[in-house]
């Protein structure tokens, strides 16, 4: 298939840019920075492969990357706390400029990247599933629910079959507790990303995306029922990390699903 990723120089844009080609699949990129590939994925094909412009403002660009695509990977965005302003419009003006491409070029399917910080207010009672209801823990998660509900709209209003990923702590490794249960490999990225392009029925659906953690208290069921096969688990790292003693801010964080985002000053760049 043919798959278009915006935010394609990123970490989890670099590592889809290699992975859905390895895949099978003919990917294309586009971002503000002409980042290099990863060191595990040298690819001389990169270059043309990514256009640099910013998808913000760049109509023509936005426009040629996204006709003729099966589906396309939106990533672009700001992935932390800013100002409220920055949010909205790093969230989801852009996100908007995207759907709205997508319906007009006829573009059936859209993965979008959201976070677990949309809910990330979400208290750890019980296993999370897709239906709590919207609870950011910052601007950033207050974009990325909004962006939600206008992928939402572009669905029911226009047919556009869409995946929200809430992505929980995209890391080569988990360096936390909190990593331990919301660990996603690269691998698992691009298998879960893979699933979701390829799944012959998406409709709409919010999916969490975190590998097959021992630890792991938010629900997978959903994207498993698509095809999602995650093979890696962070407890292969769980004795080092168990072994430092656990520290209040370790204690706070288990608390609710944004962990620490929940406690950082609202509108502060980190
Ligand atoms: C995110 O959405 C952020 O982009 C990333 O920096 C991490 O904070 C991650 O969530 C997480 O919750 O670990």
């Amino acid at each position: 298939m043919r798959v278009t990723i915006t935010g394609a120089a990123g970490d989890i844009g670099r590592t889809l840019m290699a992975g859905l080609r390895e895949a099978g699949h003919d990917v294309r990129g586009i971002d503000r920075v002409a980042a290099e590939p990863t060191d595990a994925h040298a690819d001389h094909t990169w270059g043309e492969r990514i256009t640099v412009a910013d998808i913000g403002t760049a109509d023509d660009a936005l426009e040629a990357v996204i006709s003729g695509a099966d589906a396309i990977v939106h990533l672009a965005a700001v992935p932390h706390e800013t100002d409220f302003e920055t949010a909205i419009d790093t969230h989801v003006r852009l996100t908007h400029r995207v759907l709205e491409q997508c319906r007009a070029a006829g573009v059936p399917r859209v993965v979008y990247a959201s976070s677990n910080h949309a809910v990330g207010f979400t208290p750890r009672t019980e296993l999370l599933t897709d239906q709590v209801r919207p609870r950011p823990d910052m601007y950033y998660g207050v974009g990325k629910a909004a962006a939600e509900a206008l992928c939402s709209l572009f669905h029911d209003r226009h047919g556009i079959e869409v995946a929200c990923l809430r992505i929980g702590s995209f890391l080569e490794r988990p360096t936390s507790r909190r990593a331990l249960s919301t660990w996603l490999s690269p691998a698992d990225a691009v298998r879960l990303v893979d699933a979701c392009v390829t799944t012959p029925r998406l409709g709409f659906a919010v999916l969490y995306g975190i590998s097959a953690n021992t630890r792991a208290w938010w629900d997978l069921a959903p994207a498993r029922a698509l095809g999602y096969a995650p093979q890696d688990d962070a407890e292969r790292w769980a004795a080092e990390i168990l072994a430092t003693p656990e520290t209040e801010q370790d204690r706070l964080d288990a608390e609710h699903v944004g962990g620490e985002f929940t406690r950082l000053p609202l509108g502060v760049p980190r």
